[in-house]
């Protein structure tokens, strides 16, 4: 059985990178909500809709286990869905938090989002529930969304707006930041030039594939035939956009399909 992600558009790619690192193995379908993109300033209700119309796709899909490979859904759906759904449900903001929680020196802990992901607070939660003591300064930044979305990764304006969102953050002293949306590490080269090379950024990709890959392991639910995997990806937007960035990305060739939700 395959395992199920997505995410509002490419951002979850992130997360299926690592997954191909770490589980290489295991077979994946990816839904990317290209067409309703960005997700992140919508009303969290509506997010949730979104969220359950995407999982149940996943479901009829037979996966074993679904990662929310999305911050804003995470923040707006995973209890309702861990709930609801009848296999483990993963989110990637407590791998996430975990991981800035053993970088941090400081104490000081800066994390940036969509505003639904920075509003809910669910980073700053997360984190206070493990350590009560941390700093957690938190900063929206819609428009970058975008940038990676239109594949803007390097330009002067693409600089400029980066600038501009993190200029308040710069000012907090923090040694650690999160890349609170997944498709910040795409972008994370400018992210680094402009917060400075003593700000370590931490992608909770990376976590979260280990989480997955340890929750998997505890269940018995590893794939062990050693037939090639297969991964299938969807979109509900334009497809040869997402091959483009995906393939890029994925520095492999994806098979697409196109989908329609309700
Ligand atoms: N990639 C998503 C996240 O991690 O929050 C959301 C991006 C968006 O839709 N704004």
């Amino acid at each position: 059985k395959p395992i199920g992600l997505f995410d509002s558009g490419v951002g979850g790619l992130t997360v299926v990178k690592e997954m191909f690192r770490q589980l290489p193995q295991e077979n994946l379908v990816y839904v990317g909500d290209n067409a309703r993109c960005p997700y992140g300033n919508r009303p969290p209700e509506q997010v949730r809709q979104f969220t359950f119309q995407i999982m149940d796709f996943l479901m009829q899909q037979d996966v074993k286990m679904i990662i929310i490979a999305c911050n804003t859904a995470t923040a707006a759906a995973l209890t309702q869905a861990s709930q609801h759904y009848p296999i483990p449900v993963l989110g990637v903001i407590t791998p996430g938090s975990r991981a800035a929680i053993s970088a941090t020196r400081t104490g000081r802990i800066g994390v940036i989002g969509t505003e639904v992901t920075v509003q809910t607070g669910a980073y700053a939660r997360e984190i206070h529930r493990i350590n009560p003591r941390l700093q957690v300064i938190s900063q929206a930044c819609g428009p970058f969304v975008q940038l990676v979305e239109d594949n803007d990764l390097d330009s002067p304006q693409a600089e400029q707006i980066v600038e501009q969102y993190l200029a308040p953050l710069k000012e907090e002293m923090m040694d650690v930041l999160i890349l609170g949306c997944t498709h910040y590490p795409i972008l994370s080269k400018l992210i680094q030039k402009v917060a400075g090379k003593d700000v370590q950024l931490i992608s909770s990709a990376e976590e979260t594939a280990r989480e997955a890959s340890l929750l998997l392991a505890d269940r018995n639910l590893l794939n062990d035939n050693n037939l090639s995997p297969v991964h299938k990806f969807y979109t509900t937007g334009d497809q040869q956009h997402f091959t483009e960035v995906a393939e890029k990305w994925l520095q492999q060739p994806i098979a697409l399909q196109h989908l329609t939700l309700p």
